[in-house]
């Protein structure tokens, strides 16, 4: 390791005095501004993990869901999942190393990582659509050749498309060829096979309409639509060329707010959905003929696709396991659906996909998503060979298991990705034959609120039992407890976030009034107890 050079460079991207970073919920995310000895320093860490692991890292420069004026950035792991814990403690030390103590935390994390410097090392680059993305992808690069690293930069990609490249090259091609063509031919080519007997049925001309943000999803569905047209065809609101990204639209507005984005044109009982800033969050909706807005959300995805898969897991009758993992913000009425009606286990995690992905490789088929449309779906090894002996086999269940090898093509299985989501959701709606309002109705979302707090420090509340219970401030959960048993069917928890500078709040309750009753006064008691600063929290 060249130190001396490592220094030499680092002044180039000095570190703002006393900015402190935490590697959060998907790795760093700030204002761009303060980002810039960020990306050289992770450009550094993907070499020593990148010799560490003998294979291939990924850096995405994104902040995702976050406004315009933020940027991130994450490692993405050898199998194309998060960066291992272990490597995040070592991101955020790296991270936050005075200019002087630069070369001895990176000889610190080679030494306890068992870093063989002497191993060749490769990393991949992409970005989104942000003004600083290009800046400070360069940054990442600065960081990555200074350590003698090699690089390919794919320039502008989904999240998403990203994490696939990793485990395409990591896979030597097995998972697929790691180009952007690569990445549309195996997702179409799977959306075509699986949808020929739907389309043959006459239910040939399907219409979507997609709010993309603003981001990099819109440019990334336009390249790739021809190739699953006439089959489906996709229309493409907020696009980029005049909004800005994230703002009033994309999948985060939608969930949060409970309402439609700005800038699409919806009829009534049109099916539409909207990806969020880096395409790997998606959430449908539609407007009733009373112009009512009914959101369809990562729990209903999640309900549709497990319904989809053990109906197929049924026929090809073989006791392949299908679990569903969630997170506190999952609707009880999903939870109580899946696990009542369609007898499925549930598990909850902690907020994050990593940890959600963790958990659903215990199955042999493992469905997971967050309630703000961030999922995807796991199958093991020992489940793929499965399905793809059986796929050759006996007439009856290769209808079934032939299904089921295309579904396993059509997902991203590194992480959740918009695109992908889409197709495997148009797939199941087009060979059920189930309209949106068809899905929407299989059960009934409790009325839900998510609120945000800003506080001085939003570390100073922690959390227990996958984040719906509040261990720190004194006093906290209790009040929550007490709030909580004012009203029927109600339930609310708080959560720093780790992708913003606030604090979550979350409440749900028997009617909409009730719960965003709760839902403000449990604001109101992280505001007093928990160090509000700013506008007190106001009453709906
Ligand atoms: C990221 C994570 C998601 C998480 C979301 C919000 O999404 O990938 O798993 O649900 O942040 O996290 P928090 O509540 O901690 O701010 P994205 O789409 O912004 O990358």
């Amino acid at each position: 390791m060249d130190l001396d050079a490592v220094t030499k460079q680092s002044v180039l991207h000095a570190k703002p005095d006393g900015l402190i970073l935490q590697y959060g919920t998907a790795g760093f995310r700030t204002k761009a501004e303060h980002l810039d000895h960020v990306m050289f320093r992770m450009g550094l860490l993907a070499v020593l993990r990148s010799k560490q692991t003998k294979s291939t890292i990924g850096v995405m420069v994104t902040a995702s869901h976050n406004p315009e004026e933020d940027n991130g950035v994450k490692l993405v792991d050898p199998l194309g999942e998060m960066l291992a814990a272990s490597w995040e403690e070592h991101a955020t030390c790296l991270a936050n190393a005075e200019e002087q103590h630069l070369p001895r935390v990176l000889v610190d994390i080679s030494e306890k990582a068992a870093v063989d410097l002497h191993q060749d090392a490769f990393v991949v680059i992409g970005r989104d659509t942000r003004p600083s993305s290009e800046r400070l992808s360069q940054s990442v690069i600065d960081g990555v050749t200074v350590l003698g690293g090699q690089f390919y930069d794919y320039g502008l990609l989904t999240t998403p498309q990203l994490h696939y490249m990793v485990f395409c090259r990591n896979s030597n091609g097995q998972y697929g060829k790691a180009t952007v063509e690569g990445y549309y031919q195996k997702l179409s080519l799977a959306f075509v096979e699986l949808t020929k007997q739907a389309f043959c049925r006459g239910d040939d001309h399907r219409t979507l309409k997609v709010d993309c943000a603003n981001g990099i999803g819109a440019l990334k569905l336009a390249e790739m639509k021809h190739y699953f047209c006439p089959g489906l065809s996709v229309q493409l609101f907020n696009d980029g060329t005049k909004g800005k990204l994230n703002h009033l639209c994309g999948a985060d507005f939608v969930k949060s707010h409970q309402k439609p984005p700005q800038g699409i044109e919806m009829r009534a009982n049109e099916r539409c959905c909207s990806f969020d800033g880096d395409a790997d969050r998606i959430v449908y909706y539609y407007h009733d003929a009373d112009g009512q807005f009914h959101l369809i959300d990562g729990d209903k995805i999640a309900t549709l696709i497990s319904s989809f898969l053990k109906e197929l897991l049924l026929e090809i009758g073989d006791g392949l396991s299908l679990g569903v993992v969630q997170t506190a913000y999952a609707n009880g009425s999903s939870t109580r659906y899946l696990e009542e009606v369609m007898k499925v286990p549930v598990y909850c995690t902690k907020t994050g996909v990593k940890h959600l992905h963790h958990k659903a490789q215990e199955f042999d088929i493992g469905v997971y998503f967050e309630a703000n449309g961030h999922g995807t779906v796991l199958f093991s090894k020992a489940a793929e060979t499965k399905i793809k002996q059986l796929a050759k086999e006996s007439e009856d269940e290769k209808k079934a298991a032939k299904m089921l090898e295309n579904i396993i093509d059509l997902f991203n299985q590194t992480i959740g990705d918009a695109i992908s989501d889409m197709l495997v959701i148009e797939a199941i709606l087009a060979l059920k034959g189930l309209t949106v309002q068809q899905w929407d109705a299989l059960y009934t979302d409790l009325p839900n609120r998510q609120l945000k707090v800003k506080v001085a420090d939003r570390q100073v509340i922690s959390t227990t039992d996958a984040e719906r219970q509040v261990v720190k401030p004194p006093g906290l959960q209790e009040a929550i407890n007490d709030l909580v048993k004012k009203y029927r069917l109600s339930r609310a928890f708080v959560r720093p976030s780790g992708t913003e500078d606030i604090v979550r709040v979350y409440a749900e309750a028997d009617s909409q009034e009730n719960t965003d009753s709760l839902a403000y006064e449990v604001s109101l008691a992280v505001f007093q107890l928990a160090g509000g600063i700013g506008e007190r929290p106001q009453r709906g």
